[in-house]
């Protein structure tokens, strides 16, 4: 075709208007045809027989051909595809995350009133599904490839582990166990590029950063009194400095290392606005070698940010986690909590009680023990617990903990990343040999007889999900309560005293430690309903967890502690009276009334104000109690509900994966399995003896 014989700009644009809107067309088609197939919202009825469905396909797929020819043949160039695939879904989960909010109770009370009975399944349908929305969102963040197979392939063939996961990947694919992907990419991530990472946890502001910093004998890491890290920023050995940043839709950039608080701070990135999907530091740290990295992290807890989300889905991945735990405040449930999730990911962690400076030296000891004796308690196994500072003043502490906890193992940091790779396929491999017993044992029973328990179990595992919230609720009116109890305090002392002067023969004088003990007790009192409603909730989300376990005919839940031991360590109420000599009022005599008045009155100049200023403060201290357990609850009770409800909702809805799997190649399956893993522990246990 020469020049002339062209079209112009306008009927190309209009040429692949029309080309794009038919295909659209298209697509619109092949939805009704997967409708039935996806087990979505009925539209359609009279599906199209599977060969129909072929038939229909093989022509959209040659119109589509042909568009794209014709186009071609008249010189018409097709568009550079212009969105990224990941970023796009991601967008589209947000608009679902939205669209599901709108439909929470509260909102729909402007339709009119929502029985109380009908709120708390809605809201706890809702949780569960953003909660899929949100893994489905983290497993896109992770950057999977589409060839699974093939990287398993050569997985298999350059590396030990490498069988067993390659066996593993085959499982999961043949029996649609979607849950353990993530976790079976991120270990063939780890064995394609060995690492040895070293992670900092610990709640916000235990000081991560700064003894990172102390470790490294540089200031790259920015500290501060409010949450910082807002991204987990890796750090290893380079020659030259720099920053090396990926971002979730894919991009991937060099900075110089001046540049990391844009990427890595809450106030230059808050709550990761900039969507950094991985930040890598190199700096010349000779004392390193090439596999080994040290990451620091954004904090966790209660009065953490979104970073902790991060935290959490990076968590599984180090190979040594180091937790940190301030050691002017007490161990705290998220503490324990942290710990226990490196135990779950089959991470060895070590326990670093820091700030030591602020410790006088004679305590020191008495803390250690007492933190060694807790974790022991709560968890069932040692920790080792460290007492370290990054202040230069104590930095013999910290050279000794590096020379004898951190070198050895970064020495020894090749075999190591081997070793921990391997216990985290085991691991791996006994949770979906656990999943696999469980598909087979259920096989074997009529479905009649199981769809009605595992129905109840469904909707118990959907009635705790709301639980939680309503919990939340109701401590948060308790805890409003206490904030403002203090007035009656006041009164009640007065009413109190009079009582007691009333019974007879006593003491004309009431002391500053009688006060003190009885505004601690009207607190604890008001505590103890937190307390118990916490506690209620711990034990009603056991239940539904081991009622699941059961429905799901696994025996017994793996023994690991209930979710009750969660709750701990309620900060007790401490309420210090001034000194004070509270006179038995003279007006006792004549009118309990009057006398009862102007006690209050004394007690109200001498001690009004601070009572008040204490309830006020003890509630606060409370609220940030009950915020941070019901989160750790929560987070400990989705991260079992969550495999449950996979499994039943493949039980239930008899989906054409469950069919396709015969019964006789699920139970091939847990045999090879087993075996496997029996070898595998019998290596494990030679190489240790
Ligand atoms: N006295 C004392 N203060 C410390 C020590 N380590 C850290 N701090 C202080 O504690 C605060 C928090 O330190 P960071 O290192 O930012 O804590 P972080 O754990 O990284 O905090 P996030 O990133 O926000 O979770 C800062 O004000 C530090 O100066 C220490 O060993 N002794
Ligand atoms: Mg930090």
């Amino acid at each position: 075709m020469s020049q002339a014989e062209q079209f112009n700009e306008p009927q190309k644009r209009r040429l692949l208007a029309s080309a794009s809107y038919i295909d659209k067309l298209l697509l619109e088609v092949e939805e009704i045809l997967s409708a039935s197939a996806s087990g979505g919202f009925p539209k359609y009825k009279s599906p199209l027989a599977p060969v129909q469905v072929r038939v229909v396909r093989d022509y959209i797929k040659r119109l589509r051909q042909q568009i794209i020819r014709v186009l071609a043949d008249l010189d018409v160039a097709l568009p550079e595809p212009r969105f990224d695939s990941t970023f796009s879904i991601k967008v589209t989960l947000q608009f679902i995350e939205i669209a599901l909010e709108e439909i929470a109770p509260e909102r729909l009370t402007g339709y009119g009133s929502v029985a109380q009975s009908l709120k708390n399944p809605l809201a706890g349908g809702i949780q569960e599904m953003k909660g899929i929305v949100r893994q489905l969102d983290s497993y896109l963040s992770q950057r999977i490839e589409a060839d699974l197979s093939n990287r398993l392939l050569r997985i298999r063939d350059t590396d030990s582990g490498g069988v067993l996961l390659k066996k593993l990947g085959d499982i999961l694919e043949r029996h649609g166990l979607i849950e353990f992907r993530a976790p079976l990419s991120q270990l063939m991530e780890k064995i394609e590029f060995p690492t040895y990472e070293i992670a900092f946890f610990g709640r916000v502001s235990t000081g991560k950063s700064s003894l990172l910093n102390a470790i490294m004998g540089v200031n790259l890491l920015q500290v501060g009194v409010t949450p910082i890290t807002a991204v987990p920023t890796r750090i290893k050995n380079g020659l030259d400095s720099q920053l090396l940043v990926w971002t979730a839709e894919g991009r991937f950039d060099k900075y110089g290392i001046e540049r990391l608080p844009e990427f890595a701070t809450e106030a230059q990135n808050p709550g990761n606005e900039k969507r950094i999907a991985r930040l890598l530091v190199e700096i010349p740290l000779p004392m390193l070698p090439e596999e080994v990295l040290l990451v620091d992290t954004p904090g966790l807890g209660s009065l953490a940010l979104e970073g902790a989300v991060e935290t959490l889905a990076y968590l599984p991945r180090c190979d040594l986690g180091v937790v940190l735990v301030d050691a002017t405040s007490n161990l705290q449930a998220d503490d324990v909590a942290t710990v226990d999730a490196l135990r779950a990911a089959s991470v060895p962690a070590l326990v670093v009680l820091s700030k030591a400076d602020l410790i006088p030296e004679q305590d020191r000891r008495r803390l250690l023990d007492y933190t060694r004796v807790q974790l022991t308690r709560q968890l069932g196994i040692e920790i080792d617990v460290a007492l370290l500072s990054s202040h230069p003043e104590l930095s013999v502490l910290l050279r000794k903990w590096i020379a004898n906890r951190i070198a050895p193992r970064v020495t020894d940091a090749g075999r190591l990343a081997q070793e921990s790779n391997r216990r985290k396929i085991r691991s791996l491999a006994r949770q979906v040999l656990h999943a696999l017993e469980m598909s087979a044992k259920t096989k074997s029973i009529r479905s009649d007889v199981l769809s009605d328990e595992l129905k109840r179990a469904e909707a118990q595992l959907r009635h705790a999900a709301s639980l939680i919230e309503s919990t939340r609720e109701q401590c948060c009116e308790v805890t409003n309560r206490i904030r403002g109890a203090g007035e009656s305090a006041v009164n009640r002392l007065a009413g109190t005293a009079i009582a007691f002067w009333q019974e007879g023969p006593s003491s004309a004088y009431l002391d500053h430690s009688w006060v003190s003990g009885n505004v601690n007790q009207y607190a604890q009192v008001e505590a103890e309903h937190l307390a118990n409603l916490i506690q209620n909730t711990a034990q009603e989300l056991t239940a539904v967890l081991d009622n699941a376990a059961s429905a799901l005919s696994t025996g017994e839940r793996e023994e690991r502690f209930t979710l009750q031991n969660f709750v701990k360590d309620m900060p007790p109420a401490e309420f210090a009276s001034a000194p004070l000599l509270l006179p038995k009022s003279r007006l006792l005599s004549l009118s309990a009334g009057l006398a009862r008045r102007s006690t209050r009155h004394e007690v109200e100049k001498a001690l009004g104000a601070s009572i008040v200023e204490f309830f006020t403060s003890y509630g606060l201290t409370l609220e940030i109690w009950f915020r941070g357990t019901l989160d750790t609850l929560a987070r400990e009770f989705e991260a079992h509900a969550d495999v449950y409800r996979a499994q039943l909702q493949r039980l239930t809805a008899g989906t054409a994966l469950q069919e396709a799997v015969p019964a006789e190649r699920t139970l091939e399956d847990v045999s090879l399995l087993r075996g496997e893993l029996e070898l595998e522990e019998a290596i494990e246990s030679s190489a240790t003896t």
